[in-house]
Parts: C-alpha cells; structure tokens; sequence
C-alpha cells in the first residue's frame, strides 16, 4: 500500500484554529485549563476528519462499490485523538504545533474520556475490525447505539466493586462526533398489523403505536495513512417532536406506558453483561432501534446510489456482530414484503444473500432467546415473518430428513419446550449466507456442539475467521518505544503489514538487541509502576515478573484459579524456610456485571488478598498483587506494554479466542494458557517453547465430566491447594470477618467446581514454575519475549478483515 498524500499541515494556521476553537468554548488562551485545549484540539482536528468523511461519501467509485455494514451493539473504541493523529501522519507535527503553544501533546490526550461503548471482547473487536476496514479501503459503514452512558465506572470501596454512570461526552459534547439530522430515521414500536387490498392484491401493514426518532451520530474512521474516512454511525433515541399523537390508541396507548419506556431512555445506557443474555424488554428494544435505523440507512444508500433493490446483495453485505442485531433479518423483509412489495421468494433471496453472521461464545447463557410473547407484542409483524421463516425452513428440513421429528425440534426457530421462545441464532444461521466462529478451536466446536444439524444441512456455511487486533493502536500508539525499535530495525512498514515483523527473529539471540528489547520493557514497566504508586499507592519492583490478567471478570475466565495460585506463593514465602521466588507483582483488572454475585465476590476476595499480601512485611517486595480499577482500552495501552506474563486460563472450550492474548504476545508478553480460543493458533505460531501450556484440553475436559469429577477428592490430595482454599474460610484475609471469601470457595467447592480449577491447578502451578525458573535467565527470557513479538504477525486484524473480505463479504479495496 502507498501511504497517502498527506494533506499538506500549515502549522500555524492550525494553531490559529485552536484558539478559534478555544474561544468558541468560552475561554482565552491565557486562562484555559487543559481540558479546554484537549477539546479545542480534537474540535480543531475534527475539521479534516470531517471534510474527508464527506469526501469519502461522496465518492463515486465507492457507491459503485461493494460495502460491508457491520452491526453491533458494541463499539469499545477507546480513546480516538491519539490514534487518529497517527492514522492521519500528523502525530509529530501536532506535538510540535501545541508545544508552540506551551502544551504538551500527551498531557493533553491524557484529557480524553474514553467512550466506553462496549463490554469487552465483542466491542473491542468491533473497533479494531474499523481501523482494519478504513486502513485498507474496503468500503464499510459501522453502525451502532449512541448510548448517553457507557460502560460504568468501577471503584471499590473497602474492597468490593461500586458502580458509577459513565457520562462519557462531556457537557460541551465529544469533539469528535458529527450529528447528521438529515439522515435521521423514525423507528416504530407495539401497535397492530392490517390488511390492505390494493389492486386485488392484498398486502399486511404494520401499524406501531410508539415512534422513536433515530437521530445518527458519526465518529470519523481513520484509514491509516490513507484519505479514506469512514462513518461509525451511532443511533440516538429522541422523542418525536411534535410528539405523534395521532399513533396512539387507547388500548395501545397504555401498553406503550406499561412498558414503561420512552424515547429518552432507549439508548440512555448500555447493558453491562458481558457474555450473558439478560433478557429485558428493553434490550430487545435497543436491538430493533438499532437494526431498523440501519437497515433503513443501507437501503437509503443503496437506491440513492441508483442501485435495483434487487442488486442489494452485490453492493451491500450487512455483517451481524453475534445475534444482538439478528432482528435485522425479519427487518429487512418486512420493509421489501410491505413497503416494496416483493413477493417472498425475491424478498427471502435478497434477504438471505445480504447477511452474514459472528458467533463469539458457546456458553448457554449467552445465546439469546426471547419470548414469542414478547416479540409479538413488540414488534407484531415481524412475529408474523419469523413464524413464515420458519414455516419454510421446517419444510427444508423434512425434505432433507423426512418425519425427523428431533431434527426439526433442534433446528427450528422457536423453541417450544416450556414458554415459546425465539432462538435468535438459529434464525441468524437460517438467515445468513455465511457463518463464522473467530478462533479455528471456537469454530470446530460451533460446528460440532452448537450447530451440527446445520452444518449437516447446510456444508460450507460455518467458517472460521480468526479474531485481530489492530497494530497501530496495540502497538505503535500504545509502546512508541517498542515501535521505534521495530523500525530502526525492519523499517515502517510494518504497522501495515504485521507479518514484516518476522524479521525480527533474526535478533532474537542477538545479545545486544536483547538488552534493548528488554530496556524497552523495563521503562514500560516503570510507567505502569508510576501510575499505580500514583494512584494505588503500591511501590513496586520493576524487576518483579509482572504477571497480568486483564478482562471481563467471569467464572470461565478463572480470575480465582490464579487467586489460588497467588496465595499459594504467599503461603509457600511464609511457611516454607527454603522457598525462593524471582519476585513478581501479579495484577488483574476486571470489572463485572453489577447483577453477577460471585463476580463481584471474587474482586472482593482478591482485594483482600492483595491488602493483606501487600501489607505483610514478611513478604517485603516478592510478592505484591494490584488490582487496577476501572479497566478501560486507555488502561489497557499502559497495562499491555508493561506485561511479561499473560494469564489466558480459561476452562478449554470456553474462551472464543481472547484478543488480550494477542495484544500482550504482540508486545513481548510469554503466554501462560490453556489449549482454548486463540491460544492454540498463538502457540502455533510461537512455538511449544516460547509459551507455557497448562491444564486439560477441550477432549480432557469431556473425558474427565464422563468419569465423574470429583473436586472434593483434588481437595483432599493437594495440600497446598486445600490449604489456599481453607485459607478462604477464616480470617488470614478478612481480619475480624471469617468467612466472608466463603462464596469463592463454595463456587469451587460443593458446587462442583464447574470450570475445572480444582482439577486444573497442580499444572498450572507447575506452568507458573517453569516461568519463574525461565525468567531467572535474562538472556533466555529476551529471546522468548522477542519471538512472541515476531512470531505473531498473524494476529492483525488487518488479516482477520482480509480473510472476511475473501472467504465471505467478495469485495473490493477502493483506494483514494
Ligand atoms: C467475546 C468472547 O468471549 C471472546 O473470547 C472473543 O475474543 C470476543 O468475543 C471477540 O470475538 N464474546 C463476547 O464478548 C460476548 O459477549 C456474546 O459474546
């Protein structure tokens, strides 16, 4: 790829527009705080962001062209200025123009709030899949909610998670977002279905008693080196002015009360589950708002480019981000039946040529149902439609497998065991041209646990696509040191073509290059060591291995496994006379969803630990353990660079792919990690040497649940195991307050450990052994750490999208 024409930077009219900026805000360049100017800089950026995102639409050859419009409730974008200012190659020249103006550039990033929009795993994907679309000029649009608070905010206090709203925009707004009026939609909700004759034919006609103004709020898309801006176009729920009054009656006037929604709280939050479906009306809501505004958006686009309806296909494929959009589906064949008038069949082809489908998780209380009731109630014609999609299907399925009756109870849409429910993944799987898993373990399993009738009956359509991140904000923004290492050595191309990085492997035992690698790691240690004395107060060692597990707090990703593993060291430095550790500081970073009880429990219990560790004398600075508050994607670009282990020990089978494994590994991090998700592919890349593999596999995981488990008899035959765990139920960790850790160990204990920790921990210990063993050589460790950099080139998202344009979306780069 040529790095684009850089639009020429005037320096100093830049800085005259800052101060424009500034002054519009209300304040004199004398007297402005620095948030003033953070804002009055992305206000000032914003203006050529702006001009090439209109640009960009208006671009024929990109109307003529096929795009990719990729729906998700989630878009964990993170903070944008800094990583804009990289794409658009105005990094240093920026930091030179405001420190003109007696402002550092990093003083004033630091002043950006990140929009949250998102959970975790799923959202941030979402983002990283944008910068991988714009950086290479495949046409997309991202469409998503515009919710007025995101993710919350975590503290604790004495210990146990405290939630807060995240009011991500400042009041003044977020200087990166452009209101597009003219492209607003109106949504309905409730209401009833007639029947209109209409030249002897007769035609069914929503009618919704409730209707939402869908107001869009772009966020630019920065191609890396490139003119190429693409929207993130961010749905807003508005009240209808004037308020349509005439939509209402009686009946349905008081159904829309008892649901006890209105236009101002459809996108006021979004929900904080991670992995977990927690079925309110509401979300459902959220959902259709969601896929209505957009599908209405794509079929404006589309026809105002002069495109047949019935081309929609070969110019517009709309990716769904796991079934949180499924509804789309029903959607979309509502407005070509109803408002079109296509007869089924073309509209079912259109359909069903134009959406294709992401799983990101197998466990069961993540795969989304809802109620017939519900739906129908909602949204009474889409019921009508999924009922005929269905109807249809189950005929597709007797002809392949006449009178089978556990075939069609397994497949079909709705599940009616017990009250009626609409399985949205088997209408996405019905739906969509292309399925795909995201690690090549996740979409073997989805092939054969979740879905084998469907692979059976439809060959080819379950993929796989192995998740990315993206290297510019992963690792050039995020370690500029590292970066500048990188380029000195291979050149800087490399934030663009991540396999380049191979190159470095030559200096792996290159002894010098070692040192510099390592000195590299050292000062991101330090920083990390900066902030947490700065605001946690801990003073750490920097040669301490630190050890780090960062994400969503879940059973299945077994934060208390390496909570048993911590009091095990602590238990060993007091009790043993001749144990000797290389010192470590073990961090976690995890917020949980604020209804999950044994989530929180187990933040609690490390809090704890960690209190009582840290302020033990006895264990002086061997052992520290530091839970940072408030995990955010501006945490994670400190955290990751700083990494020498990354914990991924989830129960096999579990973890989809994990991208936090990517990140650390791409910055030099040795994996500890169990055969799940993209460990298995991270390791082939690797090598077994320069990785540490523990516990059961996906098959030991069935052979040993076929034995019969026992955690009770691990219990029995592991004293340091059993003696961590007793420690749980006294006071050794909560002074005063036995018992009060007892809900981590009942969650592994008589409740029959359900993700393994028990029957995993022995090899896990010996993992964490052969680290500490291995780390002691300094030379041996550089070398690992090196290849983890070069060896995992693969994982850019870059690729990812790549092998989604080529296996499934069949579109073309258009380069401007
Ligand atoms: C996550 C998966 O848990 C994670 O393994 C994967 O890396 C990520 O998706 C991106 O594919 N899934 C979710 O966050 C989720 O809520 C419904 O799935």
């Amino acid at each position: 790829m040529t790095p684009k024409q850089q639009h020429a930077f005037d320096k100093s009219a830049f800085k005259i527009s800052m101060v424009q900026h500034l002054t519009q805000l209300g304040h004199a360049p004398d007297t402005a705080q620095l948030r003033d100017w953070y804002l009055a800089l992305g206000r000032a950026l914003a203006e050529h962001t702006t001009s090439d995102l209109v640009a960009t639409e208006h671009d024929q050859a990109i109307k003529q062209a096929k795009s990719v419009n990729y729906l998700s409730l989630e878009f964990l974008i993170g903070r944008l200025t800094g990583n804009n200012l990289i794409s658009m190659g105005l990094y240093d020249a920026i930091a030179d123009a405001v420190s003109e103006l007696g402002l550092g550039l990093t003083d004033l990033l630091e002043q950006e709030r990140d929009p949250s929009l998102g959970n975790g795993g799923l959202g941030r994907l979402a983002a990283c899949f944008m910068d991988s679309l714009a950086a290479q000029q495949y046409p997309a649009v991202g469409y998503g909610l515009h919710y007025e608070y995101g993710l919350f905010r975590q503290s604790f206090h004495e210990g146990a998670q405290q939630e807060a709203p995240d009011a991500w925009r400042e009041p003044e707004g977020y200087p990166w977002e452009l209101v597009r009026p003219e492209l607003s939609q109106i949504i309905g909700f409730y209401g009833h279905v007639e029947v209109v004759e209409e030249a002897g034919h007769t035609y069914r006609q929503w009618v919704p008693s409730l209707k939402i103004q869908a107001m869009p709020w772009d966020l630019p898309i920065v191609g890396y080196q490139s003119n190429t801006v693409y929207p993130l176009r961010l749905w807003e729920g508005r009240a209808l002015t004037p308020f349509a009054l005439d939509a209402f009656n009686a009946g349905d006037y008081t159904h829309a009360q008892q649901a006890d929604i209105d236009a101002g709280n459809l996108t006021k939050v979004l929900y904080p589950n991670d992995n977990h479906d927690a079925g309110k009306t509401l979300r459902l809501m959220q959902q259709y708002f969601h896929s209505a505004a957009s599908v209405a958006d794509i079929l404006r686009r589309h026809l105002e480019a002069g495109h047949a309806l019935a081309a929609l296909p070969e110019y517009e494929t709309i990716q769904l981000n796991d079934t949180h959009p499924t509804i789309a589906i029903p959607e979309l064949m509502r407005v070509l039946l109803d408002d079109y008038r296509l007869g089924w069949d073309e509209a079912w082809s259109i359909a069903s040529r134009t959406f294709a489908y992401t799983n990101h998780t197998l466990l069961p209380e993540a795969l989304e149902t809802w109620s017939e009731a519900l739906i129908a109630r909602l949204l009474p014609r889409h019921m009508e439609i999924i009922f005929e999609i269905n109807h249809r299907f189950m005929q597709e399925v007797e002809a392949k497998w006449p009178d089978d009756v556990a075939k069609k109870q397994v497949l079909s849409v709705i599940d009616d065991k017990g009250e009626r429910m609409v399985r949205m993944a088997n209408l996405c799987v019905v739906g969509s041209y292309a399925v795909n898993g995201v690690a090549a373990l996740h979409s073997q399993l989805v092939k054969r646990d979740l879905f084998p009738e469907f692979d059976a009956l439809y060959p080819g359509r379950i993929q796989n696509v192995t998740n990315g991140i993206t290297p510019r904000r992963w690792l050039k923004f995020c370690n500029p040191d590292l970066s500048n290492l990188i380029s000195e050595k291979i050149g800087e191309q490399w934030p663009a073509q991540l396999e380049q990085l191979e190159q470095i492997a030559q200096y792996a035992d290159d002894t010098a290059f070692q040192k510099i690698f390592m000195d590299v790691k050292k000062r991101n240690k330090q920083r990390l060591a900066g902030w947490v004395k700065e605001h946690l107060d801990i003073t750490l060692n920097t040669d301490a291995i630190f050890d780090v597990q960062i994400k969503r707090l879940h059973e299945y990703k077994r934060q208390h496994l390496n909570l048993l593993h911590v009091i095990s060291l602590y238990q060993r430095l007091l009790n043993e006379p001749d144990f000797d550790m290389a010192p470590r500081v073990v961090f976690f970073a995890a917020k949980a969803a604020p209804g999950y009880e044994l989530a929180k429990s187990i933040i609690y219990a490390i809090n704890k630990v960690a209190e009582t560790i840290n302020n033990d004398p006895r264990v002086g600075d061997k052992l520290k353990v530091v839970f940072i508050p408030d995990y955010r994607v501006s945490m994670a670009e400190i955290i990751i660079p700083a990494a020498d282990v990354s914990e991924q020990i989830s129960m096999a089978g579990k973890e989809a792919s994990g991208t936090g494994n990517m990140k650390m590994a791409l910055n030099g991090a040795l994996t500890i990690g169990t055969m799940d998700g993209a460990n298995v592919e991270i390791r082939e890349e690797v090598g077994d040497d320069n990785i540490y593999i523990f516990g059961l596999d996906v098959d030991g995981v069935s052979e040993l649940r076929q034995k019969g488990y026992q955690p009770e008899a691990v219990y029995h035959s592991q004293p340091l195991l059993k003696a961590a765990l007793d420690s749980l139920l006294d006071e050794t960790f909560t002074p005063g307050q036995p018992g009060a850790l007892r809900p981590v160990f009942d969650s592994v204990m008589g409740s029959g450990d359900p993700y393994l920790c028990l029957a995993d921990f022995a090899d896990y210990v010996r993992a964490h052994n052969d680290i500490d063993r291995d780390y002691r050589d300094a030379s041996q460790w550089a070398r690992k750490a090196i290849l983890n950099t070069a060896l995992v080139g693969k994982f850019s998202s870059d690729r990812s999208i790549r092998d989604y344009v080529n296996n499934i979306w069949q579109l073309e780069a258009i380069k401007r």
